[in-house]
């Protein structure tokens, strides 16, 4: 049976914090369909997609990404979650039957409860391989159909291969006090980085005018937001919401032909001008994505990114999918499509940090990376109501002998002996040493120790043991779980080279200028790359 949410929450089978999470679901009519990944990211993310597909990658020593984001919906009182796989799905559909309480029902209030769903061909969609939209036309087909779902107002869509912590409380809330038909979650963002991701216009009131999914750099001046068209969009939260309930005071006002209009307005725009660091001050956006931080100063332009992110009416999506029965991507088709036919569509900003990861094995590294920057992207030390869950491991603690760590996360049950670690995420079980460097490295462990699953010694001229072995050095690479790397080893990309087929040693390759190892890589003593 499922361990309930991870080893923070406590025994979800205890009757007093089942009784108690009655009422930490407020969600109960909202369901959550997390894309569980497509086809196109087990290529991008090659190898570390060889055999998982995204959302099951290691991430931060100690989670898989999945959990950041089962975190976030779970802390958010979201309780009906459906996780829509396509590819590799064996790995992740693992994790969350040994990580979550996948039986439903009482801890998850009663009606909760948290469902892989695989894609399948259905009455609606006929297609094997579908895009975004698709694959969630072929969920709600089933969704529809089932009576128990019939007071579900809002659909939450999510992608599962981002990293980022989020209360979902606020854009719940925003959504329904602005009424809109779809809100979507963006965030400012640079030229670059809005190339690769949905593009978004504003009106005053953060409806969404157009939107242009992945623009090239010379459709970029069109879609550019000034300083003062970015206002709004960048006002606190609370205060959007205070703003909306200000100005359906004043159409309420209106309509019944009284009401002093200027000085409401007059409030709001100082409530806006306080966002913008003092009027005239500079505006620093507290954005950062996987590529950087984005500041824009006075006078310069922004854009406005999507996260992918989307809340739609549950009505209004059944229906548009069901009327655009070929489209098979919302970015691409689907919700430029519904802008057009006048759809009320509103964006909400996501603050902090939040990374694509999905775009590169350069996008999944620098996310790893930004979580040793000081103070990190993402702090796992969460208050203890709203932890990061994980997969309740039984190892113990790591111990390190005659070792120099800095700037490092190391997660439970490795041993480090004799071995320097700098600015690296070392996962669980992980075995270093002696005389060892690792530098600006992603390490995800390993599943087992050596001596819990004995292989039988292939014929060869070496099979290192699990780990990194004596006198090696690693530097900026990503080593999957269970590899082997001998002794002597430097894997250091000494020829500089930026992408490369598998090099000669059965599972090493190069990627966006960092060594990956594939999962149970083998690298004989040695090797030099
Ligand atoms: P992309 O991330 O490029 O852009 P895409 O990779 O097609 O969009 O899919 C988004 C998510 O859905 C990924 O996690 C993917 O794995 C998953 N997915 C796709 N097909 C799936 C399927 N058949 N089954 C399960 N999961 C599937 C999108 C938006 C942009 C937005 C960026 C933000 O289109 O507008 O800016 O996300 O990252």
């Amino acid at each position: 049976p499922g361990t309930g949410l991870g080893e923070h929450s406590g025994s979800f089978g205890d009757p007093e914090l089942s009784r108690s999470s009655l009422s930490i679901w407020p969600r109960g009519n909202l369901t959550a369909v997390v894309l569980g990944g497509g086809e196109s990211d087990s290529r991008r993310l090659f190898p570390l997609t060889q055999y998982r597909t995204l959302p099951a990658v290691p991430f931060g020593g100690a989670y898989r990404i999945i959990d950041l984001l089962m975190s976030n919906m779970l802390n958010s009182g979201i309780n009906k979650i459906h996780i829509l796989t396509a590819f590799n799905s064996y790995s992740l559909n693992r994790h969350l039957q040994r990580t979550y309480d996948m039986s439903g029902g009482v801890p998850y209030g009663g009606d909760g409860y948290i469902e892989v769903v695989a894609n399948s061909m259905s009455p609606d969609s006929q297609n094997w391989v579908t895009g975004t939209a698709g694959c969630v036309r072929q969920f709600m087909s089933y969704f529809d159909s089932n009576s128990k779902n019939r007071f579900i107002e809002d659909i939450m869509i999510l992608p599962g291969d981002h990293v980022y912590s989020a209360d979902y409380t606020p854009i719940i809330a925003y959504h329904r006090s602005t009424g809109a038909d779809l809100t979507i979650v963006c965030r400012p963002v640079s030229g670059e980085q809005a190339c690769r991701l949905g593009v978004v216009k504003l009106d005053a009131q953060n409806r969404i005018k157009t939107f242009s999914e992945k623009p090239s750099a010379s459709e970029l001046p069109e879609l550019a937001m000034s300083d003062d068209e970015m206002r709004p969009f960048m006002m606190p939260t609370e205060e959007a919401l205070r703003q909306q309930a200000r100005r359906r005071m004043q159409t309420t006002l209106a309509s019944r032909g009284s009401g002093p209009l200027g000085r409401l307005s007059a409030g709001a725009a100082k409530g806006g001008a306080r966002m913008g660091g003092g009027g005239g001050g500079r505006v620093v956006l507290d954005t950062m994505t996987s590529v950087d931080e984005t500041e824009t100063r006075p006078g310069t332009t922004g854009y406005v990114g999507s996260c992918g992110i989307y809340i739609f009416k549950r009505s209004v999506l059944s229906e548009a999918l069901k009327r655009h029965f070929k489209m098979q991507d919302f970015g691409r088709q689907i919700i430029p499509e519904l802008i057009r036919e006048g759809v009320k569509v509103h964006a909400y900003r996501l603050p902090g940090y939040w990374a694509d990861v999905g775009g590169s094995v350069g996008d999944f590294y620098a996310a790893n990376m930004s979580l040793l920057s000081d103070p990190p992207s993402i702090s796992f030390n969460a208050p203890i109501n709203s932890p990061f869950f994980k997969f309740p491991l039984t190892i113990p603690a790591s111990q390190m002998m005659h070792s120099r760590v800095s700037g490092a996360l190391v997660s439970a049950g490795c041993i480090v002996n004799r071995s320097d670690i700098r600015n690296s995420v070392i996962g669980s079980r992980s075995i270093i040493g002696p005389n060892v460097t690792i530098e600006d490295s992603v390490v995800f462990g390993a599943s087992h120790y050596d001596h819990e699953k004995p292989l039988p010694r292939p014929l060869g001229p070496t099979f290192p043991p699990m780990g990194i072995g004596e006198g090696s050095i690693v530097r900026n690479a990503i080593l999957d779980l269970n590899v082997r790397v001998g002794k002597n080893v430097q894997l250091v990309n000494k020829e500089g080279v930026y992408e490369s087929a598998d090099r000669g040693v059965q599972g090493m390759y190069v990627r966006d200028g960092i060594i990956v190892l594939a999962r149970e890589a083998v690298v004989p003593d040695g090797t030099i790359m």
